[in-house]
C-alpha cells in the first residue's frame, strides 16, 4: 500500500530510468535520433517505426522532441491507478481523524475542536492551524471541507511542477 508521496517517488524514478535509457546527450529531453540510436543499439526490430510509436504516444505537443514534462505526464498516466488509490486512502484517513460526526464533511468548528482534543492545542493555535488548512483546501470558501475538495488538495500535492 503505497502513500501518495511514494507513488510520486515511483513516477520520478520512472522518469529518471527513461532518461537514463534514451537521453544520450544528457539535456533531459529526447530527440528522435536519440530514441532510434537506443533501439538500434539494443537490437530492437524496426527502430524507426518503434521510434514513431514512442513519439506518437509521448510527444503530445508534436514538436518532435520528448520533453521531461512529456515523460512525466506519461509516467503519471502509467501510475494513475496507484495514485488514485493512494489519494482515496489518504482522504479517508484524513476524514477518519477529523470528521467526528461521520458525515464525510469537516466543518471549521469540527476541525478546531478536534485539534484541541486530540492534538492538545489551545483554542487560538487550533484556530490558526485550521485557518491555514482551510485556506489551502476549502476552495469554495464555505468553511466545510468536502471529499471532493480533499481529493483535489491531496492530488495537487501529487503533481510536482518543475
Ligand atoms: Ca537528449
Ligand atoms: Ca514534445
Ligand atoms: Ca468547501
Amino acid at each position: 500500500m503505497a502513500t501518495v508521496s511514494e507513488v510520486c517517488q515511483k513516477i520520478e524514478d520512472d522518469v529518471e530510468s527513461m532518461l537514463q535509457k534514451y537521453d544520450k546527450d544528457g539535456d533531459r529531453s529526447l530527440t528522435r535520433s536519440e530514441v532510434i540510436e537506443y533501439f538500434t543499439q539494443n537490437k530492437v526490430k524496426n527502430p524507426k517505426i518503434s521510434a514513431v510509436m514512442i513519439f506518437k504516444l509521448l510527444d503530445t505537443d508534436r514538436d518532435d522532441t520528448i520533453s521531461i514534462n512529456e515523460i512525466r505526464k506519461h509516467a503519471t498516466k502509467l501510475n494513475q491507478k496507484n495514485l488514485e488509490d493512494a489519494i482515496t486512502r489518504e482522504v479517508k484517513q484524513f476524514l477518519g481523524r477529523h470528521d467526528t460526526n461521520g458525515d464525510q464533511k469537516i466543518t471549521f468548528d469540527e476541525f478546531v475542536e478536534d485539534l484541541v482534543k486530540t492534538e492538545k492545542m489551545d483554542k487560538e493555535t487550533a484556530k490558526d492551524t485550521a485557518d491555514f488548512f482551510f485556506s489551502e483546501i476549502d476552495t469554495d470558501k464555505d468553511n466545510i471541507l468536502t471529499v471532493a475538495e480533499l481529493r483535489k488538495y491531496v492530488g495537487s500535492l501529487a503533481n510536482p511542477q518543475q
